[in-house]
């Protein structure tokens, strides 16, 4: 008996043993899939307030994927964070996500739903957040980017908090329009992450945008259909994903990083660019190291507009108040025949 006993366990000694072997000679297998995420920008230097496009593309054992999300951070040479959203890579996945955005919209300080906001005052937004997960908390990063028509990133908040297993969250914020910003259509976009992509954080779910719109004292009729840029969708047709970012006015000169978090069905990868915020004289609009008349015709073309207006150029608005008037004029001028 204790024979037959001891040939049983030899022969399922030796059968697992092939399974293992079989297992590790197998060329089917399965392998997690390698994802792979890269992000360019179309140039290594940028002026004053000019356009950022960034592009990329996410791949999955080499083949584009069909859908993702994206988490685009950048950064300013002192690791400010000036603009944080997530975008589809390709398509949006539909899924039951653990945290979701259930609502983000524009609110008056009363709380009632406002779409109107005067520069130089608050703009306020109310976010609904919610885990529902049944068993585990979540760790969120809540972030808010505002931008106006002009694809430029006014302000950005964030706040990290953590949401208990079927439970939800509110947050209002009242947020500063500055007086440099365009006056028009402009766009709040929340997002909510496991944490700083630039820290491997990537998205829980798709984010949310609101419209709202900027009016300024000044202003006779405001304006509600300026030929905004705002987050228009770009012609990279061999991208995955893309967004278009314009350096604020006081964007320091140096460094930028842009770091990317990708989440596609499961599995993650990150990937980084970096371009520069290079100095250039004050009327050096179009940028080649002098002060010309080309650059004297673009102001001219500009004059007179306000910001978010039909012609207006945000470069040529050089002492950054939403007006290109005499001042810029004045600025360029005293570098005018300059090369440097
Ligand atoms: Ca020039
Ligand atoms: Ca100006």
């Amino acid at each position: 008996m204790k024979c037959v006993l001891l040939s049983v366990r030899a022969t399922c000694f030796s059968l697992l043993s092939m399974l293992s072997l079989a297992l590790i000679m197998c060329p089917f297998a399965p392998v997690a899939a390698q994802l792979s995420i890269n992000v360019t920008t179309e140039k290594t230097d940028y002026h004053y307030r000019e356009l950022v496009r960034v592009r990329g593309n996410v791949t999955s054992d080499g083949s584009p994927i069909g859908e993702g999300l994206v988490a685009i951070q950048i950064q300013d040479p002192g690791s400010k964070t000036i603009a944080l959203r997530t975008v589809q890579a390709n398509a949006t996945p539909s899924e039951n996500w653990a945290v979701e955005i259930v609502s983000f919209i524009s609110i008056d300080n009363l709380g009632n739903p406002e779409s109107i906001f005067e520069k130089e005052g608050f703009a306020y937004f109310k976010a609904h957040i919610r885990n529902s997960d049944d068993f585990s908390s979540r760790t969120v990063l809540l972030t808010i980017t505002l931008f106006d028509g002009d694809s430029t990133p006014f302000m950005f908040q964030w706040m990290r908090t953590t949401i208990e297993p079927q439970e939800s969250l509110e947050e209002i914020v009242g947020l500063y329009v500055d007086d440099w910003v365009s006056v028009g259509e402009a766009a709040a976009y929340v997002s909510v992450y496991e944490d700083w992509p630039s820290l491997g954080g990537c998205a829980y779910c798709p984010g949310e945008s609101v419209v709202f719109y900027v009016t300024s004292a000044t202003q006779a009729e405001p304006m509600f259909h300026v030929s905004s840029t705002t987050q228009k969708m770009l012609d990279f047709s061999c991208s995955s994903f893309e967004m278009e970012v314009r350096l604020p006015p006081q964007a320091p000169l140096g460094r930028y990083t842009i770091t990317c978090s990708v989440l596609s069905d499961s599995a993650r990868s990150s990937g980084t660019t970096a371009f520069n915020r290079e100095h250039n004289l004050p009327g050096d609009i179009i940028f080649d190291r002098k002060i010309d008349i080309f650059d004297a015709v673009t102001i001219a073309a500009a004059y007179g507009t306000q910001g978010g207006e039909p012609w207006w150029k945000p470069m040529a608005d050089l002492n950054a108040d939403a007006f290109i008037d005499i001042f810029d004029i004045v600025i360029a001028a005293a570098n005018y025949g300059t090369s440097y």
